[in-house]
C-alpha cells in the first residue's frame, strides 16, 4: 500500500532546489522576507507533492555553506532525496556535503537532477552526467535516475516526476509498532489556537488530545497536551511516521520551544548528555582524533560535543571506530538513530554514525571486552540488540519498556525477544519487577558469593553455616538487592543450604545435624529471651533427649557461629546481650569514671551471681582494666 513519505532536496547554493520543488509543486518554499530578498535559501522551506497514488511532504533546503546545519535538521527523515547539481556550474562543495550528509544519515532511496539545462549544450550536459556517476558510484543512489530539467522550459519535469514516483514506491510500512517520536523543526503560534511546532514524525502514530513527553535541551521534561494535529493545513485524527506533522501545543509559550527539542510517548526517552555511538569519519575530511570538539547533529538538535575515540587514537577518514560523545546539552535518542558531526565552527562535515547507547555513563577506553560487545550491537539483530542491551545495562538490569529505546525494538519484540533470551539461560531475572539482566552479570555475582562463603567456612571450620548479612557486606561494592537475589537463586539452585537465615556451601560438612541444628536454634532463642540473666546448660539436657551427649558441641558451634559468647565454662550471653553489656559498661565508665562490681550488676539490672563472670569477660577482651575492686575502661591504643 502507498504511504506518503519524506522528499528532500540537497545540492550547492543555487543550483536550483527551491525553483524545481516550485515547478513540481506550486509553492514556493522560500517564505522568509529575507530569503526572498537575497534569493537565497536560508531555513527549511515546505510543501507537498503528489505522485501517483502516494503524496510526499517535501523539504526544501538550503545550499549555502553556513546553512548546513538547517540542511542536516530537515535530512534527518528524508525518505526520498532529490540531489540537485546544475549542469552549468557542475559539482561544487556542497554538492558533496549534502550528499555526504544523506549517506551518513541513512537514505537509501533518491533522484538526481541536472538542473539548467537550458543553459548548457549537449556536450556538456553530458560531461556534468558523468561527473555525477562518478560521485554517486557505489552509494545508495548508484543506480538512480539521472535527469536533465529546465524549469524555464519545463523540459525534463515529467520525466523527473516518474522517477522520484519509481524510487519512492514501496516505502516501508508506516506502522513500525514504536512509540510516537518527533524532532521539532520549527515554532509559530496561530492566532486563536497558540503555539504550533512541526517536525517529521520519525516513529510511531500519534493521536489529536494525546499526552506527550516535551524533551528539552536543558534535560527537563515536561508532559504536555497536544490539542490538535495538522497535515499540510489540514485537521488529521492522527499523524504518523514518515509523515510531516504539525501540532497545538496550547499549554505550552511559544519562546519556550522549538529547533533541537523532541516530542515523544510519555515514558519512552530519556535525555541524556552521553552517548555511546558507532561513528564513521568523513571520506574527504580530516579525520576524528580522540577528544575533537565537535557540533553533534541528532535529529533538529545542534549541541556542541566532545568526542571520546573508544578503540583508537583517531578515525581515519572513511574508517569506522567506536565512540563517546560528552555533550553540552541535553538529547533524546534511540538505539540506531542517525547523527552527523561537524566541527565546531560549522565549516565542514566531520563525519557521522549512528547510536548505540542513548543514555551511557563513561567508558574505559580500550577495554576489549565492552568494545567486543559495542562491536557486535551495532550490526546484530533484534533479539541479539535485547541481549546485548541487558548486558550493557549491567546488575541493575532492564526491563521491555526500556528496550523500546536502547535496543531499537517494539515492545511486543522486547518481551517475545526477553522470554526466549530466559528460555536459554542468556538472561536471568534481576531484583525489581519485570527486570532481567544479563546471566553474565548473575553468574559473576555467583562466583563472588560462593567464594566469600568458602573463605567463611576456612576462616571458621567448626561453623555449619554462616550469616547472610556477612557475605552482603563482604561483597558491599554490589548492589545489596543483586546480592541477596543470588544468594537465594543460589539456595534455589540447592548450590548453597540454608540455614534460617544463615548458609553454608552445599558441599561443607556442618558439624551439626539437622535435629542438632533445631536444639541449637532453641538454646540460641532462650539465651536470647534471658538477656543479662543466662539459664544454664544443663537446665536443656532433658529437652536434648537423645542428643544430651552432644550439647558440649552444640555450644562450641553456637560460638564459632557467633550467635553465643563464653564468659565462662558452663556460662553463655546471647551475642547481642554481651554486645549490650559492653554498650552499657562503657557508658557506665565513659568520661574515665570507675565502678565496682556491685555498680556494674545494677547498671546491667542482673545479680552478683553473673556480675562478676560478666566483669572477667569484660576484662579478658579488652573493654575494661581491673585495679583491685575498681574498674575502668582500658585505654585504647
Ligand atoms: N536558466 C535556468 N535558471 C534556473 C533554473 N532553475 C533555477 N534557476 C535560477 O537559479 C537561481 C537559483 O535558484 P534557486 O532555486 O533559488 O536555487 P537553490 O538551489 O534553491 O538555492 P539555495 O536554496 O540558496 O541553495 C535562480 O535565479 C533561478 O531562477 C533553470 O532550470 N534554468
Ligand atoms: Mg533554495
Amino acid at each position: 500500500m502507498a504511504r506518503d513519505g519524506i522528499l528532500g532536496t540537497a545540492g550547492h547554493i543555487d543550483h536550483g532546489k527551491t525553483s524545481l520543488i516550485h515547478a513540481l509543486t506550486g509553492t514556493d518554499c522560500d517564505r522568509l522576507p529575507e530569503e526572498r530578498a537575497r534569493g537565497i535559501t536560508i531555513d527549511l522551506g515546505f510543501a507537498r507533492l503528489t505522485l501517483g497514488e502516494s503524496s510526499f511532504g517535501v523539504i526544501d533546503v538550503p545550499g549555502h555553506e553556513r546553512f548546513v546545519r538547517n540542511m542536516v535538521a530537515g535530512a534527518t527523515g528524508f525518505d526520498l532525496a532529490l540531489l540537485v547539481v546544475a549542469a552549468d556550474d557542475g559539482v561544487m562543495p556542497q554538492t558533496r556535503e549534502h550528499f555526504d550528509i544523506l549517506q551518513l544519515l541513512g537514505v537509501r532511496r533518491g533522484v538526481v537532477a541536472l538542473t539548467k539545462c537550458d543553459a548548457v549544450d549537449a556536450v556538456t550536459l553530458e560531461l556534468r552526467a558523468r561527473e555525477v556517476r562518478d560521485l554517486v558510484a557505489g552509494t545508495f543512489l548508484e543506480a538512480a535516475a539521472v535527469v536533465p530539467t529546465s524549469v524555464r522550459t519545463g523540459e525534463g519535469l515529467p520525466e523527473l516526476r516518474d522517477a522520484l514516483a519509481a524510487a519512492g514506491r514501496d516505502l516501508p510500512p508506516a506502522g513500525d509498532g514504536l512509540p510516537f517520536r518527533l524532532a521539532v523543526d520549527r515554532a509559530f503560534t496561530r492566532p486563536g489556537h497558540g503555539t504550533v511546532v512541526t517536525g517529521t514524525v520519525a516513529s510511531g502514530t500519534l493521536r489529536a488530545d494525546e499526552a506527550v513527553a516535551w524533551h528539552r535541551p536543558d534535560g527537563t521534561t515536561e508532559a504536555v497536551r497536544v490539542r490538535s494535529v495538522n497535515r499540510h493545513g489540514e485537521a488529521v485524527d492522527r499523524v504518523e511516521r514518515g509523515q510531516r506533522a504539525a501540532l497545538n501545543l496550547p499549554g505550552v509559550p511559544l519562546a519556550a520551544i522549538g529547533r533541537g527539542h523532541d516530542l515523544a510517548a510519555v515514558g519512552y526517552l530519556t535525555p541524556s548528555r552521553v552517548l555511546t555511538v558507532t561513528l564513521r569519519a568523513a571520506a574527504g575530511g580530516p579525520g576524528v582524533p580522540h577528544r575533537r570538539t565537535a557540533r553533534l547533529h541528532l535529529g533538529t538538535a545542534d549541541v556542541q560535543a566532545v568526542v571520546s575515540v573508544l578503540d583508537a587514537d583517531r578515525a581515519e577518514p572513511g574508517e569506522w571506530v567506536l565512540a563517546q560523545l560528552f555533550l553540552a546539552g541535553h538529547v533524546a535518542g534511540v538505539w540506531g538513530q542517525p547523527f552527523v558531526l561537524r566541527d565546531s565552527s560549522g565549516e565542514r562535515t566531520l563525519g557521522g554514525g549512528r547510536i548505540l547507547q542513548p543514555v551511557a555513563t563513561k567508558l574505559r577506553r580500550r577495554e576489549a571486552e565492552t568494545l567486543a560487545v559495542l562491536g557486535q550491537f551495532a550490526a546484530a539483530d533484534g533479539r541479539d540488540r535485547c541481549r546485548i542491551a541487558a548486558y550493557l545495562a549491567g546488575y541493575g538490569g532492564t526491563t521491555p519498556h526500556d528496550l523500546r529505546a536502547t535496543a531499537g525494538v517494539t515492545l511486543a519484540e522486547a518481551e517475545t525477544h526477553v522470554e526466549s533470551l530466559r528460555q536459554s539461560m542468556q538472561l536471568a531475572e534481576s531484583p525489581g519487577p519485570g527486570r532481567t539482566t544479563h546471566a553474565a552479570h548473575i553468574q559473576a555475582v555467583e562466583t563472588k558469593v560462593l567464594a566469600v562463603v568458602a573463605t567463611l567456612h576456612a576462616a571458621q571450620p567448626i561453623a555449619s553455616s554462616h550469616d547472610r548479612v556477612a557475605v552482603v557486606s563482604a561483597l558491599g561494592y554490589l548492589p545489596e538487592a543483586v546480592v541477596t537475589a543470588v544468594i537465594e537463586g543460589l539456595v534455589r539452585q540447592k548450590r548453597l543450604t540454608p540455614d534460617g537465615k544463615r548458609v553454608a556451601a552445599a558441599d561443607h560438612t556442618p558439624r551439626l545435624s539437622v535435629n542438632q541444628r533445631k536444639l541449637r536454634d532453641k538454646i540460641v532463642e532462650a539465651y536470647r529471651v534471658a538477656g543479662f540473666e543466662p539459664p544454664e546448660p544443663k537446665g536443656f539436657v532433658n529437652a536434648a533427649g537423645g542428643l544430651a551427649p552432644t550439647l558440649p558441641a552444640i555450644y562450641e558451634v553456637a560460638c564459632a557461629e557467633g550467635l553465643l559468647v563464653a564468659l565462662s565454662p558452663d556460662l553463655y550471653l546471647h551475642a547481642a546481650s554481651a554486645a549490650e553489656v559492653t554498650r552499657r559498661v562503657r557508658a557506665l565508665l565513659a568520661g574515665g569514671q570507675s565502678a565496682t562490681v556491685g555498680d556494674i550488676r545494677d547498671a546491667l539490672g542482673t545479680s552478683r551471681k553473673f556480675a562478676v563472670p560478666i566483669c572477667e569477660y569484660l576484662d579478658r577482651v579488652g573493654v575494661t582494666v581491673r585495679d583491685g575492686d575498681r574498674r575502668t575502661l582500658a585505654q585504647r591504643v
